[in-house]
């Protein structure tokens, strides 16, 4: 690790700034990644660091996360590929440029990419740390404050830890020796009463509507679950309604799908035990040329615009695509989750 923090030092001489950018409706991993890449090249390289992201901010417990961290962060217009002046330098953390969730476009120059998705292999960032046998891109950033030899802060303790917390549903999914190395290292600096308090966020009502129309329209075919919770208050709630029905007995796949304002989103999740499992394949094998997907073997995500398409007609297109991938056989009945 020491030569890559040589390495990512080298990257930024000369730059008195730089712009971090996260994935677009950022997590957990992404946010605590880019506050501990901010505070490190703070603390080591006295520059001066600016995060930013596009998209939404939904779930309660990541609300709570960005509400403890106040991270100096700002949220840019959609669509729009965020500009940086020539003096500073920019990073991506937890997504790469050309991915479906960055905001920055395939092969873009970028100073420093760190990340732990599915290697995209464009080459892009001069500076390129991906790994994607890692559970966490916070992992590596825990990593590189070891290699610098800076203690983390509790604040950014406690985010770094909640994103491999999370990343790794509590390093059960996903999780190299690296991943637990990292998080026991965190342990002793954490605020446990942030913590507690951030993973207790309370929900708005509307929550509850989503996951009960999650579970009406949940449909079992063998291993495989397939849902649509309508259009949603956020985008992030069909990641987290798709780890909870993989909890379901017997379940291998599930894919979940929700619409929110002009766009549909989806989240995929394989069981764990399942080796040959390619969720990210799956996710794009859905979307197709409509949108944009990625992820990993366990889990992957993909968004495709609405344009004004009937989203229950896409639903039973995505839900098609599905079984057939999954070489369920049509004559497998539909079972209903719940009465
Ligand atoms: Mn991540």
């Amino acid at each position: 690790m020491q030569k890559r923090w040589q390495m990512l030092t080298d990257c930024l001489e000369g730059y008195l700034e730089i712009l971090i950018l996260l994935h677009d409706d950022p997590d957990p991993d992404a946010v605590a990644s880019g506050e501990a890449l901010r505070y490190l090249l703070e603390e080591r390289l006295q520059m001066e660091g600016r995060i930013a992201y596009r998209g939404v901010i939904g779930r309660a417990e990541n609300r709570a996360l960005v509400n403890f961290l106040q991270p100096q962060m700002e949220k840019l217009p959609d669509d729009v590929t965020p500009e940086h002046t020539p003096h500073q330098a920019v990073a991506l953390v937890d997504t790469q440029p050309g991915a479906g969730n960055s905001p920055l476009p395939q092969g873009y120059d970028a100073d420093v990419v760190v990340d732990h998705h599915t290697d995209r292999e464009d080459g892009a960032g001069r500076f390129r740390d991906v790994r994607p046998w890692l559970g966490a891109s916070s992992t590596m950033m825990t990593q590189y404050l070891q290699a610098a030899e800076l203690k983390p802060s509790r604040r950014v303790a406690t985010a770094l830890f909640y994103g491999i917390k999370t990343d790794t549903r509590g390093l059960s999914r996903d999780t190299s020796a690296a991943d637990i190395a990292a998080y026991f290292y965190l342990l002793e600096f954490v605020d446990v009463d942030a913590l507690v308090t951030i993973e207790n966020a309370q929900v708005p009502a509307a929550y509850f509507t989503s996951l009960t129309k999650a579970m009406q329209t949940a449909r079992v075919y063998d291993g495989v679950v397939v849902s649509y919770l309508g259009q949603s208050d956020y985008p992030d709630l069909t990641a987290e309604i798709a780890d909870l029905l993989l909890r379901l007995e017997g379940i291998r796949w599930v894919v979940c799908v929700g619409a929110y304002e002009d766009q549909l989103n989806l989240s995929v999740r394989a069981h764990s035990e399942d080796a040959d499992a390619d969720a990210e394949e799956l996710a794009t094998k859905i979307i197709g040329e409509a949108g944009s997907a990625g992820g990993r073997n366990t889990l992957a995500g993909g968004q495709m615009p609405l344009n004004g398409a009937n989203a229950e007609e896409l639903v039973d297109e995505i839900r098609t695509r599905t079984l057939e991938y999954l070489d369920v056989p049509s004559s497998v009945e539909p079972r209903p989750l719940v009465p």
